[in-house]
């Protein structure tokens, strides 16, 4: 059995991962792939409650090392249990997001120490790496807009770690691009700031190249 491959998407806050996700999942299956979709954190059970802690927004958030660690509690989950058989059977699998979010979010946003979180999320991954990561990239403004739009029209608000402020962002969005600097034959930049058809466009030339 040929192993599956496993794309990653990547980015700040309302790049329009979960929207280009979606359009590539059916793309692959119009052409007679089977895909899973996952999102972290997320996607077992475990892993969705860790969600929910992660996003609590009581009196007691968890400090950064902990949020560290339940970010890779609830990978380890997700590759031991959803990933690695998936792919073992042949499936695609599109993450949105994954380990390039902790080194961006707790390690340059956060100021956790990198080589630590390399080493520990390769302990959580088993070593398993995504095939290809898109990093979806827009302007700040652009996020921003995108971010406003949804919250009006789905009558919801920021949670803790999109309102962690603009340096905080700015810190994790220049470090998606260091990683991407260091790694460009996996980390695929995307101009995200078209229209959806545009930049399914975009990622559909990458994706069947
Ligand atoms: N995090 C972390 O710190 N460490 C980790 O290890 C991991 C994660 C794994 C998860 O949040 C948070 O956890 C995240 C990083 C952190 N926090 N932040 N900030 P989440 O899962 O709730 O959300 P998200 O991953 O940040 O994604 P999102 O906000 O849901 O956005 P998206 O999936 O990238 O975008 P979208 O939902 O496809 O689009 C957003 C809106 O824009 C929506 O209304 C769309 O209709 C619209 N959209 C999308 N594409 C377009 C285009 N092309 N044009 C115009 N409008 C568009």
């Amino acid at each position: 059995m040929k192993r599956g491959k496993f794309i990653s998407f990547e980015g700040g806050e309302g790049c329009g991962k979960t929207t280009q996700i979606a359009r590539l999942k059916a793309e692959l299956e119009a052409r007679g792939e089977s895909v899973v979709v996952v999102r972290e954190p997320g996607g077992t059970r475990l892993s969705e409650l860790i969600r929910t802690l992660l996003k609590d927004e009581e009196d007691d958030p968890p400090c950064d090392r902990a949020e560290l660690l339940l970010f890779l509690a609830a990978r380890a989950q997700l590759v031991r249990n959803v990933i690695s058989p998936a792919l073992d059977d042949g499936r695609w699998v599109l993450s949105d997001r994954f380990s390039d979010s902790t080194f961006a979010y707790q390690g340059y946003g956060r100021g956790l120490p990198l080589d630590f979180l390399r080493e520990a999320n390769s302990f959580a991954c088993e070593g398993l790496s995504p095939d290809l990561t898109l990093l979806l990239e827009v302007p700040p403004g652009v996020s921003a807009s995108r971010m406003r739009s949804r919250e009006a029209r789905t009558a919801s608000s920021a949670d803790r770690i999109e309102r962690a402020g603009d340096g905080f962002h700015s810190r994790v969005r220049e470090g998606f691009a260091s990683l991407a600097k260091a790694e460009p034959g996996r980390i695929v930049r995307v101009d995200a700031s078209g229209t959806p058809d545009e930049v399914a466009s975009l990622i559909r030339a990458l994706v069947f190249a």
